[in-house]
């Protein structure tokens, strides 16, 4: 039971989703302000996408000193990142870190998930189930439950028949040590494949690599910090904080004017050398203005890239099959690794490329494709998330006209600024789909979210208000914002969870806002200076 107090009648001010980062920062920043909080987390304990995301080599590819709050300049002070790229466990202390120096493990309800959520219209509440049986009842319902949460289906042919030890990246439930002198199958080679690998090698026996799309893998370039770097950062710690609030991916900008053909060529390959060495997401893909935009431009630094693979591994043949061909460089989510193409150089690791021979089934203990059988002791499953729309199905919400969330959105995702959704008053989602927090640094877009939210549900209460809901002609000029903005990038040239067909069915719709956090963010604060037009406040 959390310990926030609710009214008399039992219902809260607000029912929160989730004890990530969004879940809890919302709990901070809407008990400071007075509200009373009830937060369900499915999970044990705090922490997100990082308590269940533990496989080997798990760590977050924007860098921790901003990959982290800012709303506390105590907090910033006294933490200290020990490298670059902080893995998993160091970015799981620091959120149960913020959890107890806050106390706010306290309003939450853990291993209980909402599974249900009815919009009462007469009382003007959420009624929300969860999956102990029990009812609870909010004026608000947020949700904090993450866009990369809901692992994908297993959507694998003959999977059930392996009788071998079976994991996912995303529900890694085992040590490394039980891969040990294993014949290892990775299927899927996208952030978390590519992180897991290398390390997966070093114990395995064998490792088979199942890739069906190549990704441009560009070198994390991860490092310890040195008590000199963690200084300078501390001293400039809230004007650094400040910039990345108005940059256009929440991390320090680095502004480039130039096109790419605006440079010769060889000015061009010394500037992507450069880029590359830098690497990171102001690296190679952020090397000139219009590498997102133009796909010639984006071309020669596709094929920078290309030739790094080849340079790298060593059997022709495999780099072949390694140089992505099918997408521009970064119109799917860039991806960083550590010794990602070295590992093919070693003797224990093969690669099987399952779009010149499909996967059709799995044995006992095997994972056939139309050109073979390939043993296996072990299967690892590294084939991604229901991305966005996934947790928020999961919510069960049923809206005022007595819709279903899935149905409303059955065509494509509809939303307000990707917090709200017409239909489904009082309800806001955090990093919700076309927010920016697909393509920027999530916490810092998170931050933003929570605080504008927060600040219109006060507006609200400040005027006697009950409901808030957007109305449909504001949702439609999102939805037309979101869509113009993509469509003048190479985003929309390329499928992948960033427009949903990853999963069979799923509508394509993208969902994020590419416009950039800083733009959205002064978006944000004009709607709320003009008494936020787009927003049914009653
Ligand atoms: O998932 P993915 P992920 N048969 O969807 C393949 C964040 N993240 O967990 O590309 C065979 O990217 C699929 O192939 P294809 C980050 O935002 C961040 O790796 O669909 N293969 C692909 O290769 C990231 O983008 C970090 O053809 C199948 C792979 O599985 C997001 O999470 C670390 C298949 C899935 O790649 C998701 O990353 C980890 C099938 N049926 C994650 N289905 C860092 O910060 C899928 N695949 C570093």
């Amino acid at each position: 039971m959390n310990s926030t107090s609710t009214s008399a009648s039992g219902i809260v001010d607000i029912i929160g989703v989730g004890a990530g980062f969004s879940g809890l920062y919302l709990s901070h920043r809407l008990t400071n302000a007075g509200w009373t909080f009830a937060g369900f987390e499915a999970g044990p304990s705090v922490g997100g996408t990082w308590f269940w995301n533990t496989y080997p080599g798990a760590r977050c590819d924007v860098e921790s000193i901003y990959y982290s709050y800012s709303f506390d300049e105590a907090l910033q002070q006294e933490w200290t990142w020990s490298q670059r790229f902080a893995p998993q466990a160091e970015i799981l202390s620091y959120i149960e870190h913020v959890a107890d120096r806050f106390d706010l493990r306290k309003h939450f309800t853990f291993d209980t998930r909402v599974v249900g959520a009815t919009w009462n219209a007469a009382d003007r509440l959420w009624e929300v189930r969860l999956d102990n049986g029990e009812t609870r009842r909010s004026r608000y319902l947020i949700s904090g439950a993450g866009g990369l949460s809901t692992p994908k289906d297993f959507d694998l042919p003959g999977l059930g028949n392996f009788t071998g030890l079976q994991v996912s990246t995303s529900r890694w439930n085992i040590s490394l040590d039980d891969l040990e002198g294993k014949r290892v199958a990775v299927i899927g080679t996208g952030s978390s494949g590519v992180q897991a690998i290398p390390l997966i090698a070093e114990v395995a026996e064998h490792v088979t690599v199942f890739q069906r799309t190549p990704n441009y893998v560009m070198p994390a370039r991860n490092t310890e910090l040195s008590t000199e770097q963690i200084e300078s950062i501390k001293v400039d710690y809230p004007a650094i904080r400040e910039e990345c609030r108005h940059s256009p991916g929440g991390i320090p900008d680095r502004p480039v004017a130039d096109k790419a053909f605006d440079v010769s060529e060889e000015e061009r390959r010394r500037r992507y050398e450069a880029a590359y060495e830098r690497s990171g997401f102001q690296g190679v893909g952020a090397e000139f203005a219009d590498l997102l935009t133009d796909a010639e431009a984006n071309r020669t630094a596709s094929e920078f890239l290309h030739d790094k693979i080849r340079e790298i591994v060593e059997d022709p043949s495999t780099a072949e099959l390694l140089v992505p061909r099918y997408h521009p460089l970064g119109a799917k989510r860039s991806v960083f690794g550590t010794d990602y193409y070295e590992t093919y150089n070693r003797p224990n690791v093969s690669l099987v490329s399952l779009r010149d021979e499909p996967l059709e089934t799995m044995t006992a203990n095997a994972i056939v494709t139309s050109e073979g059988t390939y043993e296996a002791d072990a299967v690892v499953l590294a084939i991604g998330f229901d991305a966005f729309t996934g947790p928020l199905y999961g919510l069960g919400l049923t809206g005022a006209s007595g819709t279903k969330l899935q149905e409303a959105w059955r065509d494509g995702v509809r939303t307000y600024l990707g917090m709200m959704t017409t239909d489904f008053p009082n309800f806001f989602m955090v990093g919700g789909p076309q927010s920016p927090a697909l393509a920027s640094n999530v916490v810092m877009t998170i931050e933003q979210a929570v605080d504008w939210i927060a600040d219109l549900i006060e507006h609200a209460r400040d005027s006697g208000a009950t409901l808030v809901e957007t109305t449909v002609e504001g949702q439609n000029d999102w939805v037309d914002i979101t869509e113009e903005t993509v469509a003048q990038t190479l985003y929309a040239t390329t499928d992948s969870w960033y427009r949903g067909s990853n999963v069979q069915g799923k509508p394509n719709t993208f969902m994020g806002y590419v416009g950039g956090v800083g733009k959205y963010r002064r978006m944000c604060t004009e709607i709320a200076k003009r008494g936020y037009p787009g927003v049914e406040i009653d």
